[in-house]
């Protein structure tokens, strides 16, 4: 899964309008590079990021999303939280749901049940503008596990297909560097919910200072990021939600070559039957 960022400071200088034709280049790149997705999102959920309104989230991502499945040929995801961006989104094109609230806000779950398309149900401890103030947990990897499982029956019991359910751990979201160091450690723990995994380490903060590299150091970021994305497929990891596409698929390549990776992990129903 590639990330495609259209936050207006994403693509245009200025910050102040969204550049739909540089969003595609970076579609076309990603797509080009190995991506089996692209994780379209124009709400920041980067602690302390404010919210982003409904008009304006949708102005964002839809002309992005019409001009990407035009254009290319992959599979869309729509990284949001509120239902009304997912059903525009899945109407323009977009063929899974990713969202960081794991379907809380109201009427998400109905809206995900109505929408019948995949969804990523990701962990997180309080909201983006308060998660990293206070982060506790006595045994993260069972917290997030029971979380993770609570949610995938809320998401049946409103009636979501079971194949159509994937679960992240959420890393930097609402987790101290020791608490993302443990949930990484136990990636295999998540097994118990019984879904495959999606993992989302790219670029983050405690990769970088797990390996100690600088943060304005891009390539280093990058390859301590891809690195780690091949530690979290080893451990389990079904999809990995990365920002530099082509070094994570070198690392696959080599290591499917080698014979070592589980074959068939994954095995949600992406349109056509993508994993
Ligand atoms: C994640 C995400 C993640 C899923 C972001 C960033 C922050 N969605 N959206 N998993 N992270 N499923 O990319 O640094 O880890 S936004």
């Amino acid at each position: 899964m590639g990330i495609l960022n259209v936050t207006p400071d994403s693509f245009s200088g200025d910050g102040t309008h969204l550049d739909v034709a540089g969003a595609v280049e970076r579609a076309a790149t990603l797509v080009r590079e190995g991506a089996d997705i692209i994780d379209i999102g124009g709400e920041s959920t980067r602690p302390g990021a404010a919210t982003v309104p409904v008009e304006e989230e949708l102005q964002r991502v839809l002309p992005v999303i019409r001009a990407v499945k035009e254009q290319l040929s992959v599979q869309i995801s729509i990284d949001t939280s509120k239902p009304e961006v997912m059903e525009a989104a899945v109407l323009a094109g977009a063929s899974m749901v990713n969202d960081v609230y794991a379907l809380r806000q109201p009427g998400a779950l109905k809206m995900a049940a109505r929408l019948n398309v995949p969804v990523c149900l990701m962990h997180m401890q309080g909201t983006p503008s308060n998660m990293q103030k206070a982060p506790s947990y006595t045994d993260v990897v069972r917290e997030v596990s029971h979380f993770l499982s609570s949610r995938v029956r809320a998401s049946e019991a409103a009636g979501i297909a079971p194949d159509h359910l994937m679960v992240d751990p959420g890393f930097g979201f609402g987790k101290t560097f020791q608490h993302n160091v443990e949930l990484l450690r136990g990636l295999t723990g998540l097994t118990d919910v019984g879904r495959p995994i999606v993992v989302g380490l790219s670029r983050k903060a405690f990769v970088r200072r797990l390996a100690r590299v600088n943060q304005e150091d891009k390539d280093e970021t990058a390859q301590v990021s891809a690195g780690l994305a091949l530690y979290a497929a080893s451990q389990g990891a079904a999809v990995l939600r990365v920002h530099d596409v082509a070094l994570t698929r070198n690392l696959l390549r080599a290591w499917e070559a080698l014979a070592l990776r589980p074959v068939d992990q994954c095995n949600v129903q992406l349109h056509g039957g993508l994993c």
